[in-house]
């Protein structure tokens, strides 16, 4: 017996996601139901790849007594309408927007790192998803934490198009062509040109000059893994389709070569260590679209501090970024408080 889901915003970049990792990963449904803005009504979206067409359906319109989770990826202002009134009729939001990310009562939910946070969700019945270049680095920081105590982190970011939509993939491929052919490639979802170039900026500015997406990493690192990490970043967006990239420096209380660190991110859930040292010994982004994994590489110490390390942190954005970890909250969900398909 499995559960009754829904997806919502399931014509978007991560909704598709959703759908294609509910169906690689065999989730237990016994129904699901596809909903999005009524401009996508009526269209016809694959489940995964099992050919099963489903129709889309207004979110105006959906009743969700009964359903027993939904999967939201639909964007803030959407969800602030919408996820209170499936969480009181009794439906789960695993939420994927950052409407809800720093609300004390909305557990925000990686599984390898804080799974027992989950069980404080029915305080508004809804469980927030992080942000991907969130995600991806709390995977890499959680096993060395948990050996050597982290005390700071100084992250700089490479995140891909993709990370602002289908709008942000089709200007990255538009301004490309354009280029090659000596049209003007003008910036549009972009503030600069973003093909053949790079971006220091992600979500709007704040007024001590770090960028929202910046914050984020900071706020979410601290409630997802630990209030006295201290983070800073910078967020630079890359001519990358899919696949955020980080370059992490971490300082530790404790002594943690670059040795024993790789084999501690060896066995740690969720990562994928390549490490050779050698050409091509590392993961780039486009070896990572399409995986599961969090994959580490570059890990070396930091001669320049007491205790510290470098690495290179790669992840599909759409994935462990935002769909995957979605469904892993969901499956996480299911076994530690549905219990239906135990
Ligand atoms: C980006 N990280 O790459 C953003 C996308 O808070 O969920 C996700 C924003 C969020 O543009």
């Amino acid at each position: 017996m499995g559960y009754r889901v829904v997806v919502a915003g399931a014509t978007g970049n991560v909704g598709r996601e959703m759908l294609n990792i509910l169906a690689e990963r065999e989730f237990p449904i016994d129904e699901i139901a596809v909903v999005a803005s009524s401009r996508s009504t009526g269209d016809e979206i694959e489940y995964g790849e099992t050919g099963r067409m489903l129709k889309v359906k207004n979110i105006e319109h959906f009743d969700p007594a009964g359903w027993d989770m939904a999967l939201f990826a639909i964007g803030s202002e959407a969800t602030k309408i919408h996820a209170p009134r499936f969480a009181a009729a009794g439906c789960t939001v695993i939420d994927n927007s950052s409407l809800y990310r720093m609300d004390p009562d909305v557990p925000l939910i990686v599984p390898e790192v804080n799974a027992d946070a989950i069980d404080g969700f029915r305080a508004k019945n809804i469980i927030a998803n992080p942000n991907c270049s969130t995600a991806q680095m709390v995977v890499a920081l959680k096993p060395l934490h948990d050996r050597a105590r982290i005390k700071r982190v100084v992250v700089s970011t490479y995140q891909s198009v993709s990370g602002a939509g289908k709008a942000g993939m089709d200007e990255l491929f538009e301004q490309s062509r354009n280029i090659f052919v000596g049209d003007p490639a003008e910036p549009s979802k972009f503030t600069k040109q973003i093909a053949f170039n790079v971006i220091p900026h992600i979500d709007t500015f704040l007024d001590d000059g770090f960028t929202k997406e910046e914050w984020k990493m900071v706020v979410e690192t601290k409630k997802i893994l630990d209030p006295k990490v201290k983070v800073v970043a910078t967020c630079v967006r890359v001519p990358v389709f899919v696949g955020h990239s980080e370059a992490i420096n971490i300082e530790f209380e404790e002594e943690l070569s670059a040795e024993e660190a790789q084999s501690i991110l060896r066995e740690a859930p969720g990562i994928m260590l390549v490490d050779k040292r050698e050409d091509g010994g590392y993961v780039t982004p486009v070896e990572c679209v399409g995986e599961f994994a969090t994959y580490v590489s570059r890990v070396r110490d930091d001669p320049t501090v007491d205790n510290g390390l470098v690495l290179w942190c790669v992840s599909d954005n759409l994935r462990k970024g935002a769909a995957l970890n979605a469904v892993q909250i969901a499956e996480l969900l299911g076994r530690r408080h549905l219990k239906k398909a135990a």
